[in-house]
Parts: C-alpha cells; sequence; structure tokens
C-alpha cells in the first residue's frame, strides 16, 4: 500500500471506461436495489469501479473458499516493511504482550475482551492459504487461530448487525468486514503461523487472516473489534482507513 496506483486500481479503471458510463450508472442502480453497494462505492473516483466489483463478486461467487495448499507448497515468508516503530507496539512488544486484549464490542449480547491465552483455548482452525499483497507478490503459509464466526457466536452478535470493523493498535490501520467475510469459515483472528507463534513483523500477537481479499486486508495488530450495522459512523464513512489512500473497501480475490 505505499504507492498511490496499483495495478489493480488500472483495471478497474478500464473496466469502469469500457462499460461506459450508461452501463456503469444502469449497474450501480442495480446494486444498490440488492444493497451491494459497499461503503467507498458511493462517491469519488474509483467508486462506481468499486460497487461493480463488490456486487459482482457477491453475486457470483457467494461463499466460495479461498484456495487452500499442502504443507509442500508453503513458501518463504515476505514481511511487507520493517518491523513497525509504533510506540505503543513497541510498549507491547517489551512486554512479551502480557497485556495485550481483543476487544469485542457493539451490536454484541456480551462484550468482553480476551487475552491471546484465552483464545488459544478456544477450538482452533488451521490453514495453509496464500496471502497476495496489492504490489504483486504472495507467499503461501499455514495460519492457526479461531474462527471469527466462533467469537461471533462466542459474545453473541445480534442479527441486525451487518458489518463487523476490525483495527489495529498500530496508527492508521483499521477494515471492516461484511457479514458474508465475516462469518466465513476461512477468517480467523490467527495467532499463529507456520506451527510457531505469529512473529511481531507479521503482525503478531494476533492478526485477522481473511485470506478471500487481498493482503492488506489481513490487518496486523490486531486489537478491537465492534460488530455494528452502520459502518458510515467509522472513520470517514467509506469501511476502512485505506479508500482514503486510493485502494477499495472491499479486495476479493
Ligand atoms: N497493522 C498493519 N497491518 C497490515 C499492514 C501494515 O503495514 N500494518 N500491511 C498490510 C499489507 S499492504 C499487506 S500486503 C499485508 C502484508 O503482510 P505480511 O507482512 O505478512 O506479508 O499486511 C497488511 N496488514
Ligand atoms: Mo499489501
Amino acid at each position: 500500500m505505499s504507492q498511490p496506483t496499483s495495478r489493480r486500481n488500472w483495471l478497474r479503471t478500464g473496466l469502469a471506461a469500457t462499460a461506459g458510463a450508461a452501463g456503469l450508472a444502469a449497474a450501480a442502480r442495480l446494486a444498490d436495489r440488492y444493497g451491494l453497494v459497499p461503503p467507498d462505492g458511493r462517491s469519488g473516483l474509483y467508486a462506481p469501479g468499486a460497487t461493480l466489483t463488490y456486487a459482482a463478486h457477491r453475486l457470483l461467487s457467494g461463499d466460495a473458499p479461498a484456495r487452500e495448499f499442502s504443507r509442500g507448497q508453503i513458501s518463504t515468508p515476505h514481511q511487507n516493511g520493517p518491523d513497525s516503530k509504533d510506540e505503543t507496539l513497541v510498549r507491547h512488544r517489551n512486554e512479551g504482550f502480557a497485556s495485550w486484549q481483543l476487544e469485542i464490542g457493539g451490536l454484541v449480547a456480551r462484550p468482553r475482551s480476551f487475552t491471546v491465552a484465552e483464545l488459544r483455548t478456544l477450538p482452533s482452525a488451521t490453514q495453509i492459504t496464500q496471502l497476495v499483497c496489492e504490489e504483486g507478490w504472495s507467499y503461501i503459509a499455514e495460519w492457526q487461530g479461531v474462527k471469527l464466526s466462533d467469537l461471533l457466536q462466542l459474545v453473541g452478535a445480534r442479527p441486525e448487525a451487518r458489518h463487523v470493523v476490525y483495527e489495529s493498535m498500530e496508527k492508521f490501520w483499521w477494515s471492516s468486514l461484511d457479514r458474508q467475510d465475516a462469518l466465513h469459515p476461512q477468517t480467523i483472528v490467527a495467532y499463529g503461523m507456520n506451527g510457531r507463534e505469529l512473529p511481531f513483523g507479521f503482525g503478531g500477537p494476533l492478526r485477522l487472516r481473511v485470506p478471500r481479499q487481498l493482503g492488506y486486508q489481513s490487518i496486523k495488530y490486531l486489537h478491537r473489534l465492534t460488530v455494528t450495522d452502520n459502518v458510515k459512523s467509522f472513520g470517514k464513512g467509506l469501511g476502512a482507513s485505506s479508500p482514503e489512500f486510493g485502494y477499495a473497501w472491499y479486495a476479493g480475490i
């Protein structure tokens, strides 16, 4: 996420241009009718493209899982930058993450916080999936954690919930998932990678792993989940921090 333009944005612009303004307007109206306009799909240069991508994915691919791989296909992990120098993160790291908590609130019957140790006592899920960065590189790793759907059930997420907002302890990084991705069995709160504790550089102690979307949605240093029916009231109302920098809220692959 360092450059203002990416291959994907280029593709999206191209798609929008080919579809033509009239076709796009019709597509946007159709998406609206099905409740498939993403939070960043109402205004801005890329809004029509964002709406087309999201609506098409939701209508066509449903709950299709991200591809899973065998142990032999695990590749060398690629950390997307140097270790964070964020003061709060560094302090937690120096304390061995002893006081790290995952806070869950919003539209839930039983708001609560989990320590990493508590999360480790819950039923665990393992997946070998590919992390794909929008800049063109990727790697395959095994991730272990707790299904987000299990956590949502534990805290009693209410039926009117439409999105789960998730926040990093690192400044700037937050996003949200729609119900379909939040409840998808491959969406996990990961605490392990390749058979070991999730290393700090890869988001340890906790990161959300969303293999059905591009890497920038797999937010590191996860510390808060908020269940909501109105994602507009978070940040600038675009569903994530990424659209403020030209990257779509929905990054399905
Ligand atoms: N908190 C936080 N989460 C983050 C990032 C980051 O810099 N900070 N980078 C994102 C991007 S753009 C990608 S591609 C992946 C990279 O994960 P990796 O370091 O495991 O390759 O993490 C995502 N989550
Ligand atoms: Mo990325």
